[in-house]
């Protein structure tokens, strides 16, 4: 069995849809999160994660935390889904390298230019020139940044492009590699699932 913490509009949205991909049963335990935007909120005791964050996921009595590990464990428990190179797949490097760039390069640079550091820095604005242009590379070949496949690496990138869209430059290739895996199936249903989640319980 999965259970998937979750707390609305937060970075656990996006593993209902990847659960959606999946498809095999799980179950979603809303708990409550402080929100640092707005200040709402707190951390709630029944959430295992060890930070009292979002995503957790709990599998056949295994936690896992951080959004990284979740997509790559998930992934390798259910090959059917088809959305991850095999270990022995030629390509098993490209999408580890892919998934581990996501979270060492794609969000420090989403959240640098987000605050406004790049301009008083040589270095994140360096980090986010190389973000962008490894990313127009992958599309210009596309559909998705390793190609004809969709995979774990494309949930995870478009997820947090769509969040933080303003952090990147215009470009009609980034609009519809974001609109093209937001309009996948499993996507849609996800959406509507995360807004019938509800409002967070009390702490
Ligand atoms: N690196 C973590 C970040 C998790 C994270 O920061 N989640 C936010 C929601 S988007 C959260 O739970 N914040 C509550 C808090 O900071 O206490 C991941 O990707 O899983």
């Amino acid at each position: 069995m999965i259970t998937l913490f979750h707390a609305p509009k937060s970075r656990s949205s996006r593993m209902i849809w990847l659960l959606e991909e999946i498809g095999v049963p799980y179950e979603i335990r809303p708990v409550s999160i402080f929100r640092p935007m707005t200040g709402d909120g707190q951390p709630d005791p029944a959430n295992p994660h060890p930070d009292k964050r979002v995503p957790a996921v709990v599998h056949d009595g295994r936690l896992l935390a951080e959004s990284v590990a979740i997509v790559l464990y998930l992934l390798d428990a259910f090959p059917e889904a088809n959305l991850a190179p095999a270990q022995a797949d030629t390509d098993r490097g490209d999408y580890l390298t892919w998934m581990a760039w996501y979270v060492a390069e794609l969000e420090p640079a989403l959240f640098a230019a987000q605050a406004g550091d790049l301009a008083g820095s040589a270095q994140k604005q360096r980090g986010h020139d190389a973000v962008v242009a490894r990313l127009r590379n992958a599309l210009a070949a596309g559909p998705y940044v390793m190609g004809d496949a969709f995979t774990g690496a494309d949930l995870l990138i478009s997820s947090a492009m769509t969040f933080g869209r303003a952090a990147f430059p215009a470009d009609a290739l980034f609009d519809a590699y974001l609109e093209r895996c937001r309009n996948r199936p499993a996507a849609i249903r996800a959406l509507a699932l995360d807004d019938q989640a509800g409002p967070q319980p009390a702490a």
